[in-house]
């Protein structure tokens, strides 16, 4: 199946073109169903029309053609589930990168917007506890803390980055009620809850800026939690991050 078939939304990275794949194996099976089922049920019309069935037939049918099509049906659907479904989920849950190897962000989102989090030259965020939380410091960052100083945090919402060809993991958690953190030619898509981090792992691709949404309908500003997700090469990528750095990102906060 060609990319981007029928209009489908690009894909920029690595696992999305068998998430895409299995999308579209289910569709087909969906379509040959309903062409099925349309010729089946023309042929009954005609075939059991009044005029040459005057009074109703209760054996039903004889042959097993019935019982062989609801088998293939069935094996197909496992095998649609077992060989693929299954062992992407387990791909995307369970196979996770070494975090040292990847690039790591902490994205929380809140009403209404996202706060992405990058721990900056030394790879190690700040600590974060509860006790720190106040209107400034949402999330909770010890000022106290060294490993904080280079921390990266960006609460416009509106853009993060992530070099190509690397590998990325993302932490994401809600500040508020539930989002969901949606990067549609990633191919990811995970809901932000209160109270836990989950985390999703991508390679991106492809260099260039994609919108990023939220995936749930969090109240009336839900719409304006759309930003970009911007895939830089690396050396573009540290050079953002020092611009970010530079520009008093660095221990917290771009807290309005
Ligand atoms: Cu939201």
């Amino acid at each position: 199946m060609t990319e981007n078939f029928l209009g489908t939304p690009l894909i920029a990275s690595k696992h999305g073109a068998g998430l895409d794949a299995l999308t579209w194996y289910i569709h087909w099976l969906m379509f040959v169903l309903f062409v099925g089922w349309a010729i089946y049920f023309i042929y009954v019309l005609f075939r059991f029309r009044k005029t040459t069935n005057p009074s109703a037939d209760h054996v039903g049918v004889r042959s097993h053609f019935s019982t062989y099509v609801e088998v293939g049906v069935a094996v197909t659907e496992a095998v649609l589930l077992i060989g693929f479904a299954v062992p992407l989920w387990a791909k995307s849950v369970e196979k996770f990168p070494p975090e040292n190897q990847s690039v790591v962000i902490r994205v929380t989102g809140k009403q209404f917007n996202w706060i992405s989090r990058y721990p900056g030259q030394d790879g190690v965020f700040g600590r974060q506890d509860i006790k720190f939380v106040t209107g400034q410091n949402p999330l909770g960052t010890d000022p106290a803390d060294p490993n904080l100083k280079d921390d990266v945090m960006i609460s416009s919402g509106s853009e993060m980055a992530v070099p190509v060809n690397t590998n990325v993991i993302v932490h994401i958690s809600s500040l508020d009620v539930i989002h969901s953190f949606k990067v549609f030619p990633m191919r990811i898509n995970q809901d932000a809850i209160p109270g836990m981090s989950v985390p999703v792992h991508f390679f991106p691709t492809k260099t260039g800026t994609y919108p990023s949404n939220c995936a749930q309908l969090c109240g009336q500003g839900h719409s304006s939690m759309s930003g970009t997700l911007k895939v830089l090469s690396p050396a573009d990528y540290d050079a953002w991050l020092k611009l970010k750095t530079a520009s008093g990102a660095g221990g917290a906060n771009e807290f309005e």
